[in-house]
Protein backbone atom coordinates (compact mmCIF):
# COMPACT_ATOMS: atom_id res chain seq x y z
CA UNK A 1 0.00 0.00 0.00
CA UNK A 2 1.26 3.77 -0.74
CA UNK A 3 0.67 6.75 1.88
CA UNK A 4 0.60 9.48 0.61
CA UNK A 5 2.80 12.19 1.87
CA UNK A 6 0.15 14.82 1.55
CA UNK A 7 -2.67 13.27 0.01
CA UNK A 8 -5.91 12.21 1.10
CA UNK A 9 -6.32 9.23 2.92
CA UNK A 10 -9.23 6.75 1.08
CA UNK A 11 -10.71 3.81 3.25
CA UNK A 12 -11.52 0.73 1.66
CA UNK A 13 -15.35 0.66 0.91
CA UNK A 14 -18.27 -1.29 -0.23
CA UNK A 15 -19.93 -0.78 -3.44
CA UNK A 16 -22.61 -3.45 -2.61
CA UNK A 17 -22.56 -6.58 -0.51
CA UNK A 18 -19.57 -9.10 -1.49
CA UNK A 19 -17.87 -5.84 -3.45
CA UNK A 20 -15.11 -4.26 -2.28
CA UNK A 21 -12.75 -1.20 -3.08
CA UNK A 22 -9.94 -1.05 -1.70
CA UNK A 23 -7.74 1.99 -2.42
CA UNK A 24 -4.04 2.04 -3.44
CA UNK A 25 -3.36 -1.42 -3.06
CA UNK A 26 -0.62 -1.73 -5.31
CA UNK A 27 2.49 0.34 -4.32
CA UNK A 28 4.10 2.48 -7.32
CA UNK A 29 6.84 -0.53 -7.90
CA UNK A 30 4.15 -2.95 -8.77
CA UNK A 31 2.41 -0.93 -10.66
CA UNK A 32 5.11 -0.19 -13.11
CA UNK A 33 5.72 -3.75 -13.20
CA UNK A 34 2.59 -4.52 -14.25
CA UNK A 35 1.96 -1.40 -16.91
CA UNK A 36 5.41 -3.21 -18.34
CA UNK A 37 4.06 -6.38 -18.26
CA UNK A 38 0.80 -4.81 -20.24
CA UNK A 39 3.00 -3.28 -22.17
CA UNK A 40 4.58 -6.12 -23.56
CA UNK A 41 1.58 -7.92 -23.62
CA UNK A 42 -0.05 -5.97 -26.27
CA UNK A 43 3.00 -5.96 -28.30
CA UNK A 44 1.86 -9.56 -29.11
CA UNK A 45 -1.53 -9.63 -28.12
CA UNK A 46 -2.75 -7.13 -30.73
CA UNK A 47 -5.23 -5.53 -28.41
CA UNK A 48 -8.51 -4.29 -30.61
CA UNK A 49 -12.17 -2.50 -30.14
CA UNK A 50 -14.40 -5.38 -30.03
CA UNK A 51 -17.53 -5.54 -32.34
CA UNK A 52 -20.36 -6.57 -30.26
CA UNK A 53 -23.37 -8.84 -31.69
CA UNK A 54 -25.73 -5.92 -31.69
CA UNK A 55 -23.28 -3.97 -34.20
CA UNK A 56 -22.02 -1.49 -31.38
CA UNK A 57 -18.23 -1.28 -31.26
CA UNK A 58 -16.56 -0.91 -27.84
CA UNK A 59 -14.34 2.13 -27.22
CA UNK A 60 -12.30 0.55 -25.41
CA UNK A 61 -9.10 -1.93 -26.96
CA UNK A 62 -9.31 -5.29 -25.18
CA UNK A 63 -6.66 -8.23 -25.46
CA UNK A 64 -7.17 -11.40 -22.94
CA UNK A 65 -4.49 -13.36 -21.28
CA UNK A 66 -4.95 -17.51 -20.30
CA UNK A 67 -7.94 -17.74 -22.45
CA UNK A 68 -9.51 -15.70 -25.41
CA UNK A 69 -12.33 -13.86 -24.99
CA UNK A 70 -14.68 -12.44 -27.27
CA UNK A 71 -18.27 -11.73 -26.85
CA UNK A 72 -19.73 -13.76 -25.77
CA UNK A 73 -17.71 -16.80 -24.94
CA UNK A 74 -14.12 -17.81 -23.87
CA UNK A 75 -12.23 -20.18 -26.06
CA UNK A 76 -8.44 -21.57 -26.35
CA UNK A 77 -8.35 -21.39 -30.09
CA UNK A 78 -5.92 -17.96 -30.23
CA UNK A 79 -2.22 -18.57 -30.78
CA UNK A 80 -1.72 -14.81 -29.98
CA UNK A 81 -3.14 -14.76 -26.39
CA UNK A 82 -0.37 -15.10 -23.89
CA UNK A 83 -0.44 -17.16 -20.54
CA UNK A 84 -1.50 -15.60 -16.88
CA UNK A 85 1.84 -15.67 -15.23
CA UNK A 86 2.06 -17.19 -11.96
CA UNK A 87 2.78 -13.83 -10.35
CA UNK A 88 -0.48 -12.30 -11.12
CA UNK A 89 -2.72 -15.26 -9.81
CA UNK A 90 -0.72 -14.87 -6.79
CA UNK A 91 -1.23 -11.13 -7.16
CA UNK A 92 -5.33 -12.24 -7.48
CA UNK A 93 -5.10 -14.67 -4.39
CA UNK A 94 -3.38 -12.05 -2.15
CA UNK A 95 -6.19 -9.31 -3.55
CA UNK A 96 -8.92 -11.65 -2.41
CA UNK A 97 -7.19 -11.90 0.99
CA UNK A 98 -7.65 -7.85 1.30
CA UNK A 99 -11.38 -7.91 -0.09
CA UNK A 100 -11.72 -10.41 2.67
CA UNK A 101 -10.70 -8.72 5.00
CA UNK A 102 -13.25 -5.92 4.14
CA UNK A 103 -16.37 -8.23 3.32
CA UNK A 104 -16.04 -11.78 3.24
CA UNK A 105 -18.67 -12.52 1.35
CA UNK A 106 -16.48 -11.30 -1.59
CA UNK A 107 -14.15 -13.97 -1.53
CA UNK A 108 -16.93 -16.60 -1.40
CA UNK A 109 -15.05 -19.59 -3.92
CA UNK A 110 -17.21 -22.38 -4.88
CA UNK A 111 -16.02 -25.73 -3.28
CA UNK A 112 -13.21 -23.99 -1.34
CA UNK A 113 -11.00 -24.08 -4.71
CA UNK A 114 -7.85 -21.42 -4.02
CA UNK A 115 -8.27 -18.95 -6.40
CA UNK A 116 -6.76 -19.59 -10.13
CA UNK A 117 -7.86 -17.26 -12.39
CA UNK A 118 -7.42 -19.01 -16.27
CA UNK A 119 -8.71 -15.78 -18.25
CA UNK A 120 -7.78 -12.04 -17.32
CA UNK A 121 -9.31 -9.30 -19.94
CA UNK A 122 -6.72 -6.57 -20.15
CA UNK A 123 -8.78 -2.63 -21.10
CA UNK A 124 -7.24 0.33 -22.44
CA UNK A 125 -8.86 3.37 -22.31
CA UNK A 126 -8.03 5.64 -24.65
CA UNK A 127 -9.24 9.16 -24.71
CA UNK A 128 -12.98 9.15 -24.53
CA UNK A 129 -13.07 5.76 -24.12
CA UNK A 130 -15.81 4.73 -21.90
CA UNK A 131 -17.75 1.01 -20.67
CA UNK A 132 -21.72 0.35 -20.49
CA UNK A 133 -22.98 -1.16 -17.68
CA UNK A 134 -22.89 -4.68 -18.08
CA UNK A 135 -22.89 -8.20 -15.76
CA UNK A 136 -19.81 -10.38 -16.70
CA UNK A 137 -21.87 -13.74 -16.87
CA UNK A 138 -19.31 -15.61 -19.70
CA UNK A 139 -17.63 -17.21 -16.92
CA UNK A 140 -18.74 -20.93 -15.80
CA UNK A 141 -17.58 -20.57 -12.02
CA UNK A 142 -19.25 -17.93 -9.36
CA UNK A 143 -15.93 -17.12 -8.67
CA UNK A 144 -15.33 -13.57 -7.90
CA UNK A 145 -13.70 -11.16 -9.96
CA UNK A 146 -10.35 -9.48 -9.04
CA UNK A 147 -9.90 -5.89 -11.13
CA UNK A 148 -6.79 -3.88 -11.06
CA UNK A 149 -6.93 -0.37 -12.08
CA UNK A 150 -3.55 1.07 -13.65
CA UNK A 151 -3.27 4.90 -14.88
CA UNK A 152 -5.64 7.25 -15.25
CA UNK A 153 -8.82 7.92 -12.57
CA UNK A 154 -12.15 6.82 -13.57
CA UNK A 155 -15.60 6.67 -12.51
CA UNK A 156 -16.73 3.09 -11.51
CA UNK A 157 -20.50 2.76 -11.57
CA UNK A 158 -21.69 -0.23 -9.57
CA UNK A 159 -25.23 -1.35 -9.82
CA UNK A 160 -27.36 -4.53 -8.24
CA UNK A 161 -27.71 -7.76 -10.16
CA UNK A 162 -30.86 -7.44 -11.16
CA UNK A 163 -30.97 -4.98 -13.91
CA UNK A 164 -29.10 -2.09 -15.33
CA UNK A 165 -31.02 1.04 -13.82
CA UNK A 166 -30.56 2.48 -10.11
CA UNK A 167 -29.72 2.02 -7.57
CA UNK A 168 -25.37 2.00 -8.25
CA UNK A 169 -22.81 3.25 -6.33
CA UNK A 170 -20.24 5.69 -8.52
CA UNK A 171 -16.44 5.45 -7.08
CA UNK A 172 -13.38 7.14 -8.45
CA UNK A 173 -11.46 4.42 -8.63
CA UNK A 174 -7.45 5.62 -9.39
CA UNK A 175 -4.10 4.11 -10.30
CA UNK A 176 -3.39 1.12 -8.02
CA UNK A 177 -6.42 0.78 -6.81
CA UNK A 178 -8.31 -3.07 -6.61
CA UNK A 179 -12.10 -4.25 -6.91
CA UNK A 180 -13.01 -7.37 -5.86
CA UNK A 181 -16.94 -7.99 -7.07
CA UNK A 182 -17.91 -11.99 -5.57
CA UNK A 183 -20.39 -13.92 -3.89
CA UNK A 184 -23.74 -11.86 -4.37
CA UNK A 185 -22.68 -9.37 -5.80
CA UNK A 186 -20.32 -11.71 -8.23
CA UNK A 187 -23.05 -10.53 -11.53
CA UNK A 188 -23.70 -6.69 -10.44
CA UNK A 189 -23.86 -4.32 -13.84
CA UNK A 190 -21.06 -2.32 -13.79
CA UNK A 191 -19.29 0.14 -16.10
CA UNK A 192 -16.80 3.01 -16.60
CA UNK A 193 -19.50 5.83 -17.45
CA UNK A 194 -15.84 8.46 -17.06
CA UNK A 195 -12.45 8.49 -17.68
CA UNK A 196 -10.72 11.33 -16.49
CA UNK A 197 -7.72 12.58 -18.63
CA UNK A 198 -4.35 12.88 -18.08
CA UNK A 199 -4.66 12.28 -13.87
CA UNK A 200 -2.81 9.21 -14.34
CA UNK A 201 0.56 9.75 -12.28
CA UNK A 202 3.23 11.39 -13.85
CA UNK A 203 5.52 8.27 -13.84
CA UNK A 204 3.10 5.99 -16.07
CA UNK A 205 4.41 8.21 -18.90
CA UNK A 206 7.55 6.66 -18.60
CA UNK A 207 5.89 3.43 -19.36
CA UNK A 208 3.09 3.95 -21.42
CA UNK A 209 3.87 7.29 -23.19
CA UNK A 210 2.64 10.63 -22.93
CA UNK A 211 -0.88 9.93 -23.22
CA UNK A 212 -1.00 6.21 -20.82
CA UNK A 213 -4.86 6.41 -20.70
CA UNK A 214 -6.13 3.97 -17.86
CA UNK A 215 -5.20 0.37 -17.80
CA UNK A 216 -7.72 -2.07 -16.25
CA UNK A 217 -6.80 -5.99 -15.78
CA UNK A 218 -9.56 -8.43 -14.72
CA UNK A 219 -8.88 -11.67 -13.46
CA UNK A 220 -11.41 -14.26 -13.76
CA UNK A 221 -11.94 -18.43 -13.38
CA UNK A 222 -14.11 -19.15 -16.59
CA UNK A 223 -14.57 -22.95 -16.03
CA UNK A 224 -16.72 -25.17 -14.22
CA UNK A 225 -15.80 -25.74 -10.76
CA UNK A 226 -14.33 -29.64 -10.29
CA UNK A 227 -16.22 -31.87 -8.52
CA UNK A 228 -15.64 -32.31 -5.31
CA UNK A 229 -12.99 -29.86 -5.43
O1 LIG B 1 -12.48 -1.04 -16.48
C1 LIG B 1 -13.05 -1.43 -15.47
O2 LIG B 1 -12.78 -1.02 -14.35
C2 LIG B 1 -14.17 -2.44 -15.61
C3 LIG B 1 -13.92 -3.46 -16.67
C4 LIG B 1 -15.07 -4.37 -16.86
O3 LIG B 1 -16.14 -4.12 -16.41
C5 LIG B 1 -14.90 -5.62 -17.59
O4 LIG B 1 -13.81 -5.90 -18.14
O5 LIG B 1 -15.88 -6.38 -17.64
Amino acid sequence: MTEPLFGVHREPSLLGPGAVHVPDWMSREQQEYLLRACADWAAVAAPRSIVLPGGGRMSVRTFSLGRHWSPYRYDDDDAATPPIPDWLVRAARTALTSAAAVDPRSAVLDGGDPCTPDAALVNLYGRGATMGLHQDRDEASPAPVVSFSLGDACTFRFGTPEHRGRPYTDVRLESGDLVVFGGPSRMAFHGVPKVFDSTAPSWCREVLGAEPGRVNITLRMTRPPTLGG
